[in-house]
């Protein structure tokens, strides 16, 4: 099963390390043959080039809509070279074996990440690319097929360590590459056209993406996982470059992408911090200083903060970073370090810092998925903000304007716990956060009485939650919630109205003197 190539076909849009392969293909006097810009590009390196044209008997045509789409190409490739018939026609019609396919697909996905309009998007979809990259990896008893140019090296490689031929697992191992390409490639057609035509369901869709990082384990030791990333250029965990500390986790990839995006609904903020364990926050605080914001997140809930995932709206300062690093912290993620705060965490060995390209756009358009058995569910992203102008207040007295800042606040963090989620927040902190709670006032009991626990441990007179304001991420179905965070000492409260008995929670706040505001939008989290 050791095929020794003497033909190679090399068609690339990205011609990164095309000379280095095309020469050392070259050396081991393999034929290149090649498209227009890719011949050109080799022989431009000094290299000789046969003319795919040249092959074909046509020239490229149609604005190079066609170049490829010839029998003396797709023979080449899908010929089975132990078949009589197959190489009865091979001689027949002087068709030569391509042992050897190099192609790179015209760069749809970044086409349309640049923002391009329709007919340049379509222009940039591979037609003749796929179609070679198919048919070799069908073949590959014959044929050995690269895509992407990190693979260019392993196939050197092979050829190096197979006394310059290719087995057959090799070959194969290309081929399932080759396929989830060209598989990745009309998926990101075909959800970018159901995109551009705003269809919401469409009856067909397909998912793809590209491993990053394979990992120890998943969610616990006994599972396997690996993450895949889906191309996005977006700020955020995926693209976030890693300046130090062991590889993440599962879990820590998990929490590192809900502590950032909450943070980042802090953008064009002061100083802003996030504190996440099990991808519900712990504390969240802006500050006068980062730090401040950092200290304020942390005493909503020291002790779980331990080991917790660190998020900041903006770089890290060396006085964040030592207090950072006074705890045991897996993650920290920021849009930045300066180098004394890197100084600090160099001394941290396992501690991970990621580096973002800015912050997240919480209002930008996307879709999530998520799996149950037998299927996929899709939906936008939530990418709703408040508008504190479209608030209604419900009760005799209105929020004061202290009150109404810590509300928007509240509410901000409360989007980004998991349901029932409860939040209290004083003077632009979280005090008590009470998250995945099957009832709304187990949710509102729990975070209360986490306040009281810090109020204890820091030696506090009274409860944080004295004082403080209350957010629920939907509404409340009985007074009861509600009155338990009156005793808890909240004075104001923001949830989004709409149950049955919205008369008698309203009558409830009033009685109890709360101010209350209905968002009408919820933001139920799982
Ligand atoms: O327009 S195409 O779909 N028609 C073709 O027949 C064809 N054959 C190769 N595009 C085609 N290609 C693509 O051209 C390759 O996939 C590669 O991305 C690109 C290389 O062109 P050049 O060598 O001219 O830079």
């Amino acid at each position: 099963d050791l095929i020794r190539p003497e033909r190679a076909l090399i068609s690339v849009s990205d011609k990164t390390g095309l000379e280095e392969l095309g020469r050392a293909l070259s050396r081991r006097g393999v034929e290149l043959v090649s498209t227009g810009g890719t011949a050109k590009a080799l022989r431009a390196a000094g290299l000789e080039v046969r003319d795919v044209s040249e092959l074909t008997g046509f020239p490229e045509m149609m604005d190079g809509r066609v170049k490829t789409l010839h029998p003396m190409v797709h023979g080449g490739l899908l010929a089975l070279r132990d078949d009589a018939g197959h190489t009865a026609s091979m001689e027949e019609h002087g068709i030569a074996p391509i042992d050897i396919l190099v192609v790179n697909l015209y760069p749809f996905e970044a086409t349309v990440a640049k923002g391009a309009d329709w007919d340049t998007c379509i222009e940039n979809i591979d037609i003749g690319g796929p179609a070679m990259l198919r048919a070799a990896a069908k073949n590959h008893a014959h044929v050995a097929v690269v895509t992407d140019p990190e693979d260019y090296g392993a196939l050197l490689e092979e050829l190096d360590g197979q006394d310059g031929a290719t087995s057959f697992a090799f070959r194969r191992n290309l081929a399932q590459i080759t396929y989830a390409r060209t598989a990745s490639y009309d998926a990101a057609v075909s959800t970018w056209m159901a995109g551009a035509m705003k269809i919401e369901a469409p009856r067909r869709r397909a998912f793809a993406g590209t491993l990053a990082q394979t990992m120890r384990y998943g969610e616990n030791p006994h599972q396997s996982a690996a993450f895949y990333t889906d191309g996005s250029e977006r700020p955020g965990v995926a693209t976030a470059k890693q300046l130090q500390g062991k590889e993440l986790s599962y879990n820590n990839i998990n929490d590192t992408d809900a502590a950032f995006e909450l943070v980042s609904e802090f953008a064009g903020q002061g100083p802003a911090c996030a504190i996440i364990k099990h991808a519900n926050p712990c504390g969240v605080a802006g500050g006068a200083t980062l730090a401040d914001a950092y200290s304020r997140a942390f005493d909503c809930d020291r002790t779980s903060a331990f080991g917790g995932i660190v998020a900041l709206n903006r770089p890290l300062d060396a006085e964040t970073a030592a207090a950072i690093a006074e705890i045991f912290t897996e993650v920290v993620i920021a849009p930045g370090a300066d180098d004394a705060a890197r100084e600090i965490f160099a001394t941290k060995k396992n501690l991970r810092l990621l580096i973002t390209d800015g912050l997240a756009d919480p209002a930008a358009a996307a879709t999530t998925v998520r799996q149950v058995s037998g299927g996929y569910l899709v939906q936008d992203r939530d990418a709703h903000h408040l508008d504190p102008a479209g608030l209604t207040v419900a009760t005799k007295r209105a929020p004061s304007e202290a009150e109404m800042a810590d509300l928007i606040f509240a509410w901000t963090v409360a989007k980004h716990v998991k349901s029932n989620a409860i939040v209290y927040a004083r003077d632009g902190a979280t005090v008590g956060v009470g998250a995945g709670q099957m009832s709304r006032v187990d949710s509102t009991r729990i975070a209360a009485r986490k306040a009281e626990d810090m109020a204890e441990a820091l030696g506090l007179s009274e409860p944080p939650t004295r004082g403080s304001v209350v957010a629920s991420d939907a509404f409340f179905p009985f007074p009861d919630g509600l009155l338990a965070a009156a005793e808890a000492g909240a004075t104001a409260v923001i949830q989004p109205g709409g149950s049955m008995r919205d008369k008698d929670v309203i009558a409830a706040a009033d009685e109890a003197g709360l101010a209350m505001v209905l968002t009408g939008v919820r933001h139920f989290r799982h």
